[in-house]
């Protein structure tokens, strides 16, 4: 049992032995955090730096993906008396009119691997989902993926509902997507957008830095 194991796992996709391993190493009385951070996030960090250098992809960062979820289930029961926060909650979605949801979902999967709590909405989001939500509380960002350029002013919609709703200063509005432009992003005024889900991940974390 060892931390490289662990890592082989995730990188091969093995969801059985990384569950086990990481089983293993609860079992001995590693301190939660060290497994978390040394034996899950840290080889999720190195697949999201491959697949922005194109070392490695999509396929590849799914099955890694679901090798650490599996040993993060095993994790979870333990994380509250550890003492374990997540880095921040983050709602997702693809936008209303888009029915795309790919890209999204490896977009979830990354923001978990960095240690987000995550609320997939899943596809055709409206604004109103999106407000109804960041009202009742808990919600760090908003994440809206959107594929076609028709779905594309779905995010600025939204944008608007939450200033509408006086909503907006309470929460980080994040945008990606194929069509989807830093300029568009400035333009609708969210606070980051992403190409990739590797940098949503980073954009997610320094959002929440500030
Ligand atoms: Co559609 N489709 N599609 N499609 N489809 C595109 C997007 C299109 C470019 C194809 C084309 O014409 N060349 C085109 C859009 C043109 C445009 O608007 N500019 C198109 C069209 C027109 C349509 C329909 C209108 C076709 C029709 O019915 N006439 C229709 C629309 C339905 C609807 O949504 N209302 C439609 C339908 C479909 C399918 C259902 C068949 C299927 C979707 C299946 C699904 O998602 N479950 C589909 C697919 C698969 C595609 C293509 C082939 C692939 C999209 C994809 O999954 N890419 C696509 C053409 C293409 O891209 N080559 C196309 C892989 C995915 C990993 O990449 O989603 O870009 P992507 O995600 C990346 C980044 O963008 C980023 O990170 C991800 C990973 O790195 N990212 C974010 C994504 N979201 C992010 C959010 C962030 C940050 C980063 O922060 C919140």
């Amino acid at each position: 049992m060892s931390f490289e194991a662990l890592h082989k796992a995730i990188y091969d996709g093995d969801a059985a032995a990384a569950a086990n391993i990481t089983k293993g190493f609860v079992a001995s009385g590693s301190p939660i955090r060290e497994i978390l951070e040394q034996g899950l996030i840290a080889p999720m960090s190195v697949v999201g730096e491959k697949f922005k250098a194109c070392e490695v992809f999509i396929p590849e960062v799914i099955i890694s993906a679901k090798a650490m979820h599996s040993a993060l289930a095993v994790l979870e029961p333990h994380f509250s008396k550890s003492g374990i926060r997540p880095l921040g909650t983050v709602v997702i979605g693809t936008v209303k009119g888009d029915l795309h949801d790919i890209g999204k979902n490896i977009v979830s999967m990354m923001l978990k691997g960095a240690g987000f709590v995550v609320e997939d909405f899943g596809i055709d989001v409206g604004p109103q989902k999106f407000v109804d939500r960041v009202k009742r509380g808990g919600v760090d960002i908003i994440a809206m993926s959107s594929l076609l350029t028709t779905s594309m002013g779905a995010m600025a919609d939204t944008v608007s509902s939450l200033r509408g709703a006086g909503l907006r200063e309470g929460v980080k509005v994040m945008v990606g997507g194929a069509p989807v432009t830093q300029e568009f992003a400035s333009k609708i005024g969210a606070d980051a957008y992403a190409s990739d889900a590797a940098t949503a991940a980073d954009k997610a974390r320094d959002l929440l830095k500030r």
